[in-house]
């Protein structure tokens, strides 16, 4: 039986989080062994916002070395950058065709970011080139947080439109979204995700964070009025957001921790969730510091070359369909 075909993408933004981990990343690893699996640095949808080419540069690499030392097998699945792969942005401009404004004017990541970063065409039609990421290469699922639920519909929409249009010839792909960890919340206001572009560094853990960075962050984290450590994201977001923190990173489950740290107050609580998020993170930093940059850039190069040859293969049915 043929495997199925899983893809997701992480943009080189810096500042990668144990949101982007725990929500995404992870299941990227797991995912390996069972599925063809291709992964992507998603540097073009990067430049949606304003950047600095020098550093924008450095991060590109960096995410790739992140990545890898997180445990994407450059061995076992096929993982290079977007840009390098011009079959991405032809595909996207395919699907922009058949993509109603209406629907896109409806995303709520467009709403939030164009207040922040200013609107750019880029920004707007970002959804559209997710979707091509994900349809140039047939993918069956996407692994991803529960902030991309909404990129991921639009995918399916034109997947089907698609299909009924020109011909089938899309899957539509499912989302695989973690029961827990699916949105990791800012550790200064536990209503809001924990993201990469926050301007407040408190707000989140770098997967790469040192240990004291990593004690002092939770330290300062935001809990909630009284003391019981209890999973309650109504009345205690703050410490439910930890406490799913602290399952993910021991592989312990909510109730044990409860019943362990229920009376043992948040000060006590949060030096325990420290140390096991700086033990989960622990071998994710060796990794990192063992990789060599050159190294790391050659196997980047070895990616494109491959998923260059596979998009073509799979866009050349698209031009054939739509009668190019
Ligand atoms: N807080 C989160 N909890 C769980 N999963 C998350 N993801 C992001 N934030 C959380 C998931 O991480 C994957 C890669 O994300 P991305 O690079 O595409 O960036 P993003 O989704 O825009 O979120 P970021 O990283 O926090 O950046 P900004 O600041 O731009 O919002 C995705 O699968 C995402 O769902």
């Amino acid at each position: 039986m043929t495997k199925k075909t899983v893809f997701s993408g992480l943009q080189p933004t810096g500042n990668v989080h144990i949101g982007n981990y725990l929500g995404a990343l992870r299941n990227w690893v797991a995912l390996q062994d069972t599925y063809d699996c291709i992964y992507c640095v998603v540097d073009l949808h990067a430049i949606t916002v304003p950047l600095d080419p020098a550093e924008f540069h450095r991060d590109r690499l960096e995410a790739a070395k992140v990545l890898m030392a997180v445990g994407v097998d450059p061995e076992q699945s096929l993982f290079y950058f977007q840009s390098q792969v011009p079959q991405h942005t032809e595909l996207a401009w395919m699907l922009g065709t058949i993509t109603g404004t209406g629907q896109l004017n409806r995303m709520t990541q467009w709403k939030d970011k164009a207040d922040v970063a200013g609107a750019n065409l880029g920004l707007y039609s970002y959804p559209v080139l997710m979707a091509a990421d994900i349809l140039l290469f047939r993918a069956d699922a996407v692994p991803v947080g529960e902030d991309q639920k909404q990129h991921l519909e639009l995918t399916r929409d034109l997947a089907l439109r698609f299909n009924s249009r020109f011909g089938e010839e899309f899957p539509i792909p499912d989302p695989i979204i973690p029961e827990h960890g699916a949105r990791i919340m800012s550790l200064q206001d536990p209503t809001s995700k924990m993201s990469k572009s926050d301007p407040d560094e408190g707000s989140r853990i770098l997967i790469l964070d040192d240990p004291d960075t990593i004690r002092k962050r939770l330290k300062r984290a935001v809990t909630d009025s009284g003391r019981d450590v209890r999973h309650d994201w109504e009345e205690k977001p703050g410490v439910s957001n930890l406490i799913e923190m602290m399952a993910l990173f021991t592989g312990g489950d909510i109730a044990s921790i409860e019943d362990e740290y229920g009376d043992a107050g948040y000060g006590t609580f949060k030096d325990a969730v420290a140390e096991a998020v700086i033990e989960g993170l622990a071998p994710i930093r060796r990794a990192y510091r063992d990789l060599d940059d050159a190294e790391v850039a050659r196997l980047m190069q070895r990616g494109t070359l491959d998923a260059r040859t596979r998009a073509e293969g799979h866009q050349q049915r698209v031009r054939e369909l739509m009668g190019f």
